[in-house]
């Protein structure tokens, strides 16, 4: 699972990616820095992990990641090759959900590409080119339908479907928004559109603005109409004090949200708001060897999930004996829980839900 950072040059993306993965994407005032795309990985906090270490007195503690590319910046006329153009598309088309940086802090010795603090013209630049391309792509799709059509009728539908797909577009409307039904759903999915992505928008402040609170601040009202159009999330954060709390070590970096009223980072935020946009789920395993934490997508199997551990435990499924978190936790322990019944048998259809807490019984 992988999220594209995307946005204008200039806009705080790689700031952000280093503060995300403590990396060192090249930062410099300079709208082409990023050439090459920088793949880092994130790990997911999760404070039930820590709960539960100290609850079984574990002696390893495995949480889980996500991927992060910082995707250097698009700019208007990208969908024609402008800029790095095509090269940046082609990176977006790579991820699974888009993260879009906009730039809510004023700084006239920082180049704005479109030359002032605009927050929805600059996400309109952005979902422009990405339209664009799409759109490019859709008409390419719709010739080859076209012909398949001739020598078979039941291109029909998909043919319906994307022509009416290139007038939502048209209208300059992101694929995302298009309302489907069950099987259109399927064809937009195979059709990989880059504005069919989901998406959440990443509002970046100057340290000050974020300090004082951004509740009256006209960018982030602007950003949040866009988004709300969109059905996305707006996170409103530093990049530039999330790149210095990254440094920080976790008792400093206690110290300094507390200081500034924050129950966490802007950045943490981010990483769990990313994982529930890319439709993921954790469930967990503890015991005295390792409490850890695994991604599935919503909606998988108890069987499916037992693979992510090991092909065995889903080939030899047999049970899998689950409580979940929150339950475990008010019974204030496995034994309690089990005397309570409430740790239950579950088959190998059972729906994974988020937070259970899992032993998986297996023939090999
Ligand atoms: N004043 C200010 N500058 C920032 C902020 N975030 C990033 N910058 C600066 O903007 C410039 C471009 O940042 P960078 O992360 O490389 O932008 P990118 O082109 O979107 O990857 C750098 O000089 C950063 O230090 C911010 O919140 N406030
Ligand atoms: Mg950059």
């Amino acid at each position: 699972m992988k999220l594209g950072i995307i946005g204008l040059p200039n806009v705080g993306k790689s700031t952000l990616f280093n503060a995300i993965t403590n990396a060192k994407a090249e930062i410099a005032n300079y709208p082409f820095c990023t050439i090459e795309p920088n793949t880092g990985v994130a790990l997911v906090p999760d404070e039930r992990l820590d709960v539960l270490d100290e609850m079984y007195a574990a002696k390893k503690l495995t949480r889980t990641a996500i991927e992060f590319v910082d995707i250097a910046g698009l700019v208007e006329g990208a969908s024609q090759g402008k800029g790095l153009g095509n090269k940046f598309l082609s990176h977006v088309r790579e991820v699974d959900a888009i993260v879009h940086v906009v730039r809510c802090f004023v700084d006239d010795d920082i180049i704005h590409v479109n030359d002032d603090v605009c927050p929805a013209r600059d996400v309109d630049t952005i979902n422009t080119e990405l339209i664009l391309s799409d759109l490019d792509m859709l008409e390419r799709r719709i010739e080859k339908t076209t012909k398949a059509l001739k020598a078979d009728a039941k291109y029909q539908k998909e043919l319906d479907f994307l022509q009416k797909l290139r007038e939502f577009l048209s209208s300059g409307s992101a694929a995302r928004s298009f309302v489907c039904d069950e099987e259109q759903a399927e064809f937009l999915a195979a059709s990989n559109l880059l504005s069919a992505k989901p998406v959440l928008f990443v509002a970046n402040f100057s340290e000050d603005d974020f300090r004082n609170g951004i509740d009256d601040n006209r960018y982030f009202e602007e950003i949040c109409l866009v988004a709300e159009a969109e059905n996305a999330i707006v996170i409103p954060t530093s990049a530039k004090l999330e790149e210095e709390i990254s440094q920080l070590s976790k008792e400093e970096k206690k110290f300094f949200l507390e200081d500034m009223n924050l129950r966490e980072s802007g950045l943490e935020t981010l990483i769990k708001t990313s994982y529930v946009t890319l439709g993921l789920i954790s469930f967990l395993t503890a015991g005295p060897q390792e409490v850890r934490a695994w991604t599935i997508k919503k909606g998988t199997s108890a069987q499916s999930a037992a693979g992510k551990i090991h092909s065995d435990m889903e080939k030899g499924f047999i049970k899998a004996e689950i409580i979940n978190y929150s339950d475990l936790i008010a019974c204030g322990g496995m034994a309690k829980a089990k005397e309570k019944g409430l740790v239950r048998l579950e088959g190998k259809g059972y729906v994974m839900q988020d937070g259970d807490v899992v032993l998986f019984r297996f023939n090999v």
